[in-house]
């Protein structure tokens, strides 16, 4: 029977052929970056200066990446399934809506985006943070940060997400590696609510053993292929 409530979950590996880079494995961001100075709150209050450079650097990356095939058949399944899909991501990266996703989840924050820590407003940002950054709603300086989720903090709108896992029929976990919770124990949550699981990656995640189905090869040919095959009359 075709699936009626999807639930997409998307890493790293979705984009690395749009030219970002993923984190983990060989030529990783964490190969060249400590995680714990550039991705903690801790870090940024030690060396706020080492990790706005580093999202700096990354923000500039985004000036010329481009949604790939993958992206745009997530697109496709949106808007031509006739059940529900919700894209959640673990990217900070805008290319599900460059590719034309509407509302995809961003669990771990949006790069594009500037959090004030003192007020608590966010607003869109392309350009370089520093600490010399003012807010640009309460006019305080130096409380500038990456809108992200970093180790130790909340991923967003998991209220949302635990609630479209328990009603699902399917679960697709596309381009990641499976270490970061909690997004890690999604499949878990998906399979306890009887969903089908399938885990689209370039290699066996961490947690492969606990999907249901497994293709395994570059994004931007399994994704598409995989997508076609579900809307398949
Ligand atoms: C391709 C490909 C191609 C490559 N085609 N595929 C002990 C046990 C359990 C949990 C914890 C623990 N100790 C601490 C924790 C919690 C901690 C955690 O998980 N730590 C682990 C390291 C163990 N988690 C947290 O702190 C989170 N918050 C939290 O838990 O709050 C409490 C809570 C409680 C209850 C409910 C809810 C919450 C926050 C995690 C924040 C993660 N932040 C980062 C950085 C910020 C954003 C950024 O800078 O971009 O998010 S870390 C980094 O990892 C980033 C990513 O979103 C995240 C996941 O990485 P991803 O996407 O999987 O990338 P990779 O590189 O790992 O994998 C890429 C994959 O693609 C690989 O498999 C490749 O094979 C594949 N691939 N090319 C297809 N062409």
């Amino acid at each position: 029977m075709a699936p009626e409530r999807i639930v997409i979950l998307t890493g790293a590996g979705l984009s690395a052929e749009s030219g970002l880079g993923t984190f983990r494995g060989k030529g990783g961001l964490w190969d060249e970056y400590d995680l714990e100075e550039v991705a903690t709150p801790e870090g940024f209050a030690r060396n706020p200066v080492k990790v706005h450079d580093f999202y700096n650097m990354r923000r500039r990356w985004l000036r010329e990446a481009c949604p790939n095939a993958a992206h745009f058949a997530l697109a496709k399944l949106e808007r031509e399934h006739s059940g529900e899909v919700l894209i959640v991501t673990q990217n900070i990266d805008p290319l599900h809506e460059a590719a034309g996703s509407k509302a995809p989840i961003h669990m771990h924050g949006e790069l594009a985006s500037a959090l004030c820590a003192y007020c608590c407003a966010s607003r869109p940002w392309t350009e370089d943070l520093s600490l010399a950054t003012d807010c640009p709603a309460c006019g305080e300086s130096g409380y500038m940060r990456p809108d992200v989720v970093w180790f130790g903090e909340m991923p967003r709108e998991m209220e949302r997400i635990y609630a479209a896992l328990a009603k699902c029929d399917l679960f697709v976990s596309i381009g990641t590696s499976g270490t970061v919770y909690p997004a890690a124990g999604f499949v878990a949550e998906a399979q306890g609510a009887g969903a089908h699981t399938v885990e689209l990656n370039l290699d066996p995640s961490e947690g492969a053993s606990l999907f249901a189905e497994k293709h395994y090869g570059a994004a931007t040919e399994i994704v598409p292929a995989f997508v076609e095959s579900l809307l398949k009359p």
